[in-house]
């Protein structure tokens, strides 16, 4: 019988699963060479903490680690129902939100050693976290992807610490109501990326897709629909994507530095993003809150046919 300390959290609607003992021994390494370890020697623990029985395909995991870097307060790896994020927005929120609940952090910055680099969060006097992202920015721009079914769907190839393929062009509506075709047309624009060998820079899989509609101005100034890898949508405004957003909206002037973008959601809330540039790199920095749900323990009972979920 295992137990792991779990702490959940919702930002912006998105779930967050904080392990914060219990998990995999991932050794010393950096916090992307623990990565590895998890992906290759312990990848049921993955499955155990976000699938189904305990969890479902909507909730990311968040890992609390041990920083390898000296400068860093804590280290973190997200996770979901099929494998491994880089970078994850309403989680780090999350988690900050959720060492803030713990009383292990006072409102301040706190360093975050991620598998794809350093991120800097505040914790406000407010509660509202502020994600300063890794750099980002657009790969390629109105990229044509023939979609099976669906035609030419133009959209951006961009980096805001995962891979994502902008659409703005299509003829969907973007709101809740219609979630089952927002699903089925940004899985096939997914599918036909991954097909056509349209990838990141690195080789790596464009494993998210971003819808994007106008919102009520007194709102928001754009509103979203974001599809992660394993098919769940994100109930929050996705602040990977956001970040992502925030870097093609600046490459094409149409955001200042320091100037303020709502980001609305498909669930309406809403997160505020700007970016600041340094050294010509787009840093974004993302705005928003969580709030804790539950605290408790997992059990992995090595006589329950589903132990280490449902995969
Ligand atoms: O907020 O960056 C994010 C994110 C990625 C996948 C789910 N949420």
């Amino acid at each position: 019988m295992r137990t792991i300390e779990i702490l959940d959290s919702h930002t912006a609607g998105e779930p967050t699963r904080l392990v914060l003992e219990g998990g995999p021994d991932l050794g010393n390494g950096t916090i992307a060479e623990r990565l590895q370890v998890f992906r290759r020697d312990h990848d049921r623990w993955r499955s155990a903490i976000v699938n189904e029985p305990r969890g479902s395909d909507a909730v990311v995991g968040a890992l609390l680690c041990v920083p390898s870097d000296a400068s860093c307060d804590v280290g973190v790896i997200f996770f979901n129902n099929i494998g491994y994020l880089k970078m994850c927005g309403h989680g780090t929120i999350g988690l900050v939100a959720s060492l803030a609940w713990l009383e292990r952090i006072k409102p301040g910055k706190v360093r975050i050693e991620t598998t794809v680099g350093i991120v800097t969060a505040e914790l406000l006097e407010s509660g509202d976290v502020v994600v300063a992202n890794v750099p980002s920015y657009r790969a390629r721009k109105a990229i044509p992807v023939d979609v099976p079914g669906i035609g030419v769907v133009r959209g951006d190839v961009a980096w805001g610490g995962n891979w994502f393929f902008l659409v703005e062009e299509h003829s969907l509506e973007v709101r809740l109501s219609n979630l089952d075709a927002l699903t089925s047309y940004s899985s096939r624009i997914q599918q036909a990326l991954s097909e056509q060998g349209i990838r990141g820079d690195d080789g790596a899989e464009i494993d998210h897709v971003e819808l994007f509609a106008a919102a009520n101005p007194q709102e928001a100034d754009s509103r979203n629909f974001v599809l992660c890898p394993g098919g769940a949508y994100d109930r929050s405004p996705c602040g990977t994507g956001t970040s992502a957003k925030l870097a093609c909206l600046y490459e094409d002037g149409k955001l200042k530095e320091r100037q303020e973008w709502r980001q609305q959601g498909i669930l309406g809330s809403v997160f505020r993003g700007s970016v600041e540039v340094r050294n010509g790199r787009i840093f974004p920095l993302i705005r928003g809150s969580a709030h804790v749900t539950l605290r408790g323990s997992l059990i992995i009972d090595e006589n329950d046919p589903f132990a280490w979920g449902i995969r």
